[in-house]
């Protein structure tokens, strides 16, 4: 409690000499320094120009000043963060009892994949956002992850929100998005992709449209309508690839052209719909682009399946995905190659994530015209929306890292769509648990902070 005493004291007695433009000692500096160091052993940054500590911003450490640690090394730091931005951050690691110190450069919150790019070349672990309070891991293992969306776009919106998540993952160089499969049948889902992969700057991503789905299932959200929004001297809103007159290639031919042309177990599947293209991928035979059955291509190629679905635990009950498309998923279950692990995202695990229409609107105030800023000021999107899919997308391309999950085993499909799982070490399925509200709390402001990149 002194040390705080102390630290308030010191910092009051110099904001009103900084008000006066008085310059500050670099010995009082680090005073200063010092003291929030205790002040905040959590992190801090403190902005030498206003003796604040910014309210936004995305900090990262130098390189120069990563092992300064304790008073002595705070001189060096301070002579560099004036050379530099002026910004001095630091934490205390109570396994060491050492407060480390550092400079700090500043990005704007809306430059992540600069940021992360300037950490790993800094060789930081994380970026800290400032307006969050939140820490976007960077020292990842720079892996070469091969991802396929399967979605049913034009329904719910979360399935707009685990595109953008692979978008900006792209940004990030995290993971290579080489097609996206729309199983929810009608041009105008698929066009949606497509307006997408234009927004985010992806207009060459293959986009596959499935014709023998599942009749008329239900739409929620209707913003089918959003990529032939025109604008008030009618002119269209949104680019697009494929034009009106366009077509898209069959999605389970799509998948078979994808998966052949890719080496061997290295195809990650994020499915966040129905699996009626998946089914009939698996059912499907030879052709010009594989000599191999469905079956086998899934074999050779797939190295594991994210599926948004399930029910698990002591509730025993239908999944929507699997329930609304049952004769496409019993088929699924029986033909998935018992090789091919699979991890379920049940729909628990996003449902305190909530998104609030009013967020998002707001979160998008960067720019006019934003597709998925459209459908929320058009549409009623608040439906009990959640975000569901982009835990598939999530876990799918940063590992299991960020989510905890079941032990190994097998799922089974009732004719009624639940989802049984029998716990055995060798089965090839697990499945997230839910996170507790902090965790929550991060992976929504995760989403969040995609939202606002451009
Ligand atoms: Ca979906």
């Amino acid at each position: 409690m002194k040390k705080l005493f102390l630290a308030i004291a010191l910092c009051c007695a110099f904001l009103p000499a900084f008000s006066q433009k008085e310059k500050i000692s670099d010995k009082d500096l680090v005073n200063v320094i010092y003291a929030m160091g205790q002040m905040y052993p959590d992190g801090f940054t403190l902005d030498l120009n206003t003796m604040r500590q910014p309210t936004e911003g995305l900090m990262v450490s130098y390189k120069e000043t990563q092992n300064s640690f304790d008073r002595k090394s705070l001189p060096a730091v301070i002579k560099h963060a004036h050379a530099h931005e002026n910004l001095v951050g630091g934490w205390y690691n109570p396994e060491e009892d050492r407060y480390y110190f550092d400079s700090t450069r500043c990005f704007p919150e809306d430059s992540l994949a600069a940021a992360v790019e300037f950490a790993r070349q800094n060789d930081q672990h994380t970026v800290y956002v400032a307006s969050k309070d939140i820490n976007i891991w960077t020292n990842y293992e720079q892996k070469d992850i091969r991802v396929i969306l399967d979605c049913d776009m034009g329904s719910s919106t979360d399935d707009l929100f685990a595109l953008m998540m692979l978008y900006r993952y792209m940004d990030m160089k995290r993971c290579n998005l080489i097609g996206v499969i729309v199983d929810r049948m009608g041009k105008a889902n698929a066009d949606i992709v497509d307006v997408l992969n234009n927004f985010y700057g992806y207009p060459d991503i293959p986009i596959g449209l499935e014709t023998q789905g599942i009749p008329d299932p239900h739409v929620f959200i209707t913003y089918h309508n959003l990529p032939y929004a025109r604008s008030t001297e009618a002119v269209p809103m949104f680019k697009r690839s494929v034009g009106d007159n366009g077509s898209y290639m069959e999605s389970y031919k799509l998948y078979r052209k994808l998966l052949a042309a890719q080496p061997d177990k290295s195809v990650t599947i994020a499915s966040i719909g129905f699996v009626t293209s998946l089914a009939r991928l698996l059912e499907s035979g030879p052709d010009e682009y594989s000599p191999l059955s469905g079956v086998e291509l899934v074999r050779r190629k797939v190295k594991e399946i994210y599926a948004m679905g399930g029910v698990f635990g002591d509730a025993v009950e239908p999944d929507y995905n699997f329930k609304a498309a049952i004769d496409f998923s019993l088929k699924f279950f029986e033909l998935l190659p018992k090789e091919v692990d699979i991890v379920f995202s049940p729909g628990e695990v996003g449902d305190p994530l909530d998104y609030r229409p009013e967020t998002v609107i707001a979160d998008m105030d960067w720019t006019d015209l934003h597709p998925i800023k459209w459908t929320y000021q058009f549409l009623n999107c608040d439906t009990g929306q959640k975000m569901w899919d982009p835990q598939a997308v999530i876990n799918a391309v940063e590992g299991d890292q960020l989510y905890k999950l079941s032990p190994r085993g097998w799922v089974t499909l009732t004719p009624n769509g639940e989802t049984l799982f029998r716990e055995d070490p060798k089965g090839n399925a697990r499945y997230q648990y839910p996170g507790d509200p902090v965790w929550c709390d991060m992976v929504l402001k995760y989403i969040r902070l995609m939202a606002i990149q451009h």
